[in-house]
């Protein structure tokens, strides 16, 4: 990154921590930042543990079903997608266009580690030109929108269920704000993990190995590393409960005892009781009919949903 987005970075870092602690009656921190370098390798972990069979079924869907999702696709189609992840998934769509057409792939992500990361992974397919779009979702995806060239279908992809990351209103809006840049034929490929037991929901996001309470504790190691705080993480707990009626997991990280933490690079300083919590991500779970009405509520006709046999997650296509 330049100096100066790295600056606009950390004054941003900044702010949302300060406004995020300063919350009443729950204090939160916003789940995006768990993802810095050591956060995205702990997730890499999570998603080989056994408990968290999300990101393997997303991935089994894709393998499975590449075929039969673009062949309700026109050619030429070109591909955008929403978060580069590692790019491990994405492989399947690209092969199956890349054997019709030459096809171009723009990853969009904020994070320029992630992008080189899928560079690695997706950068010797043949017939596949990579253009990466270091951008937020929609500006990266207006971007894209205006490389399109006539005739020209575009999918977007939005996997691994990152859309339970938002509250349910805000993910509608965020779903018309991505409907409101494509053009009529244009699809969106949306992955939504579905309600399943809540134990085994628990088991995923509270594995015995701690990798989950790792990924959560490092957002606190990691104020402290780049706002200089000074969170002891020791007297920190990670806990995942399930709130039945938002129907979604969430992540918070318990006060053990009283205390009193300093952000300097934050210009803020955070007083914590014994036993209060600091919500750091929610996860929704999603059922197939709800899916179909969010495509509807936001523009889109939901057209197929292909969903995993071992693990409840679903692949649902939107067209425009
Ligand atoms: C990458 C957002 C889909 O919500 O399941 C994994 C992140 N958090 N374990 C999810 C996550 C805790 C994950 N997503």
């Amino acid at each position: 990154m330049f100096a100066q987005a790295l600056d606009r970075a950390a004054v941003e870092l900044a702010a949302d921590v300060r406004d995020g602690l300063s919350k009443f009656p729950q204090r939160e921190l916003h789940s995006k930042y768990l993802y810095d370098d050591i956060g995205s390798a702990l997730f890499e972990v999570i998603t080989l543990l056994p408990e968290y069979g999300l990101t393997r079924a997303d991935e089994r869907l894709l393998r499975k079903h590449a075929g039969s999702i673009l062949r309700r696709l026109p050619s030429p189609t070109i591909v955008a997608e929403l978060g580069s992840g590692s790019g491990r998934k994405t492989r399947w769509i690209l092969e199956a266009l890349a054997k019709r057409d030459l096809t171009r792939y723009y990853p969009i992500d904020v994070s320029a580690a992630a992008l080189h990361a899928c560079r690695n992974e997706l950068g010797k397919m043949d017939s596949v030109h990579i253009t990466e779009i270091e951008a937020s979702y929609t500006n990266g995806l207006k971007r894209v929108a205006a490389r399109r060239r006539p005739g020209e279908c575009l999918l977007v992809l939005f996997l691994g269920s990152t859309i339970g990351n938002f509250e349910r209103k805000p993910g509608a809006e965020f779903l018309r704000q991505v409907r409101d840049l494509l053009a009529p034929g244009d699809a969106l490929l949306l992955g939504t993990d579905l309600v399943k037991p809540i134990p085994q929901l628990l088991a995923a996001y509270d594995d015995p190995i701690g990798a989950t309470a790792a990924f959560n504790l490092n957002l606190l190691a990691r104020l402290n590393r780049e706002l200089d705080a000074d969170f002891n993480l020791r007297n920190f707990r990670h806990e995942a409960r399930y709130n039945h009626a938002e129907r979604r997991i969430e992540m918070h990280l318990r006060s053990e005892i009283p205390q009193t933490v300093h952000i300097p690079g934050a210009d803020h300083e955070v007083e914590l009781r014994q036993g209060e919590t600091i919500w750091t991500e929610s996860s929704h779970k999603f059922d197939l009919d709800e899916v179909q009405r969010m495509a509807r509520d936001s523009g889109f006709v939901c057209e197929d949903q292909w969903v995993d046999s071992e693990w409840p997650f679903a692949e649902n296509l939107f067209r425009a």
